[in-house]
């Protein structure tokens, strides 16, 4: 078996994990969740460097993931790497368990920031880019040299917050952030292009970011994009990775499922009694 077919049976893995938990607590967010399979798969299985035996140690890369609506996209792929028992995937968005709908912060489980506030995530990443640099100027670069990552989606982009902290990041030329931004062109009831037609990449690039536009359900471009940005020396990295909301789902008779704004918000197994197709037909799909 190749890398590549082993890196997207690993990816399917989280996916079906992710539809699966809220399928059993009957609510929560299914479709980011498995569009943002293939990247966090890359990042945490070849990328992330932490120490299994000590997960509060100073110099670990941090992951903060800013929609903590996709929440059973990083308790899946936190359980391939035993923070998670299947048991506990199960107790997803029930009273009192270790997998709120929404993470809270919980270093030894691998979860950095508690997250809900689109564009919060943007922010804490700033400011640990910032501390990063900072004890990097006082001890050296041998002893502290972690990346931030940032995970954020079309909401976070579209935030306030994310522009005053895109443009401080830019101007700090934190280098040491790099961010991916999931984004599927779908959001918590519409096309994006309903609210937002600006060109995102244009406009991290004025604040003096690096970016780069690849595929995001592909391992080898993930794989391209990351190794690139850890080269970069002077600049905040935004990776805008194009991906397919609710990857891989069909139908029952085996159709297409992807792309379907009903996705964001319900089970899979709740769509037949959504009627997503009667939103877009609503709401039209091109600038109002
Ligand atoms: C500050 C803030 N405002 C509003 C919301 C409500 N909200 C939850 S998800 C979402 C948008 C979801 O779109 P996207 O981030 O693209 O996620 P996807 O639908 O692709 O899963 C919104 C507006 C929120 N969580 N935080
Ligand atoms: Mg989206």
């Amino acid at each position: 078996m190749n890398d590549k077919k082993l890196m997207n049976l690993a990816a399917d893995n989280i996916r079906i994990l992710a539809a699966s938990m809220v399928e059993k607590a009957n609510s929560g967010h299914p479709g980011g969740a498995m569009g943002g399979a293939d990247f966090i798969n890359v990042l945490f299985s070849e990328f992330l460097v932490y120490d299994p035996e000590n997960p509060f140690w100073e110099g670990r890369d941090r992951f903060f993931l800013d929609p903590g609506h996709m929440s059973p996209m990083l308790y899946a792929a936190l359980a391939l790497q035993g923070k998670f028992t299947i048991s506990e995937l199960q107790q997803f968005r029930q009273w009192d368990s270790p997998t709120p709908g929404h993470p809270e912060r919980d270093v030894a489980r691998g979860i950095e920031n508690t997250s809900g506030p689109l564009g919060q995530g943007h922010a804490f990443g700033a400011g640990a880019a910032i501390a990063e640099k900072f004890l990097e100027a006082r001890l050296g670069k041998e002893v502290m040299q972690h990346t931030i990552y940032i995970y954020i989606s079309d909401g976070g982009v579209q935030e306030e917050i994310s522009q005053g902290v895109g443009r401080i990041a830019g101007n700090l030329g934190l280098s040491n952030i790099v961010m991916f931004y999931d984004s599927n062109d779908i959001q918590l009831s519409t096309e994006c292009g309903v609210v937002m037609n600006e060109d995102t990449a244009a406009k991290y690039k004025a604040w003096g970011w690096n970016v780069m536009t690849i595929d995001g359900n592909n391992a080898d471009e993930i794989r391209d994009a990351l190794n690139k940005a850890k080269q970069e020396t002077q600049r905040p990295t935004l990776i805008i990775g194009n991906t397919v909301m609710g990857k891989g789902a069909l139908k029952a008779d085996g159709s297409n499922f992807e792309h379907n704004i009903g996705t964001h918000g319900a089970p899979l197994g709740a769509m037949p009694t959504l009627t997503p197709y009667v939103i877009s037909a609503v709401i039209p799909t091109t600038r109002l």
